[in-house]
């Protein structure tokens, strides 16, 4: 497999769409039978890919990742896999979104925890797909119109609480975090700020997880919620994003060690569900738990 480009610059996109004759907002639907083949969906074999525009131009490609071994609920899917590589890029803004086949309602869920989420606007690429009278002459529809009714952040969080793609700063800290530079210092720290960026409105347990491949590599990811609890994204598969993403193209058993930070007194704990996640796709993975404290 080559290793693919899970975001594209805004001069590439412009320079691509400028050789095909299109508009960028023309080459998103383009992009979506590309993505689909970086899927990895072992049990169900339906890929699924998607591609996002963001406020800054640049593009991302999302695509589903399920574990063979675990329940689905541990699958990440396509929309969730891309929301997480904008979280880690710091795109503050998620305006257009093109995907192979209509989002599930969990997706349409997680879209919710962007702010004015029922504005972004959505083109399902699917032949099959009847086309719908809220659609623009693009195509793209608003996701307010295929999620009316939406329970989301507002029902729940006052209005100044920043969302999922927001700057997070949960002033968390390790009592003993030494100034060694040892391989695992690194990856603790690594997970510390990850876990400080974490999006836990809702249970305020934020976590994050660093993950290093046998060359060194070092991944991470953070915990995301919903909402409506059930869809959040847990801090392995956000970190496991990391590495489909960048350069992990072959299997699992490549990440060797993995650090997870979260609190001591948590209500939402990932360790256990980290364990058995980890376990499961690189059994040689040791994984160690360090617990922070908010400053
Ligand atoms: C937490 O985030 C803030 C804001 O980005 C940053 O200044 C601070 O250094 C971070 N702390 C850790 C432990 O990563
Ligand atoms: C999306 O962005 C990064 C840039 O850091 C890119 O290299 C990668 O392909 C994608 N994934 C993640 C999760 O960062
Ligand atoms: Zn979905």
């Amino acid at each position: 497999m080559d290793k693919p480009d899970f975001v594209i610059r805004p001069e590439e996109a412009e320079s691509a769409a400028k050789q095909l004759g299109v508009s960028v907002l023309e080459l998103l639907p383009s992009l979506v039978k590309p993505a689909k083949s970086y899927a990895r969906p072992p049990i169900s074999k339906f890929n699924v890919g998607a591609v996002g525009l963001g406020s800054s131009g640049r593009i991302f490609l999302g695509v589903n990742v399920e574990f063979p071994g675990l329940p689905l609920h541990h699958s990440i899917h396509a929309e969730q896999f891309l929301i997480t590589n904008l979280t880690l890029n710091g795109e503050h803004q998620l305006k257009y979104v093109a995907v192979s086949s209509a989002p599930c309602g969990h997706c349409r869920q997680f879209f919710q925890e962007i702010r004015d989420a029922p504005a972004i606007r959505i083109l399902i690429t699917d032949p099959n797909e009847s086309p719908d009278s809220a659609a623009d002459s693009d195509g793209f529809l608003p996701l307010g119109s295929i999620l009316p009714h939406r329970f989301g952040p507002d029902d729940l969080l006052e209005k100044d609480i920043p969302l999922l793609l927001e700057p997070h700063d949960n002033r968390l800290a390790i009592s003993d975090l030494d100034s060694e530079n040892t391989a695992e210092s690194e990856l603790k720290r690594t997970a510390l700020a990850a876990a400080n960026r974490s999006y836990a409105p809702y249970s305020l347990c934020p976590s994050g997880v660093s993950l290093v491949d046998c060359d060194g590599k070092v991944y991470r990811g953070w915990y995301m919620e919903s909402a409506a609890y059930n869809p959040s994204l847990g801090p392995v598969q956000a970190a496991l994003v990391d590495y489909v993403a960048n350069g992990g193209g072959g299997g699992y058993e490549r990440i060797v060690g993995a650090v997870l930070v979260e609190k001591e007194d948590a209500v939402v704990r990932q360790e256990h569900t980290a364990k058995l996640l980890l376990q499961t796709i690189s059994p040689k993975c040791d994984l160690k738990v360090f617990h922070c404290y908010g400053a």
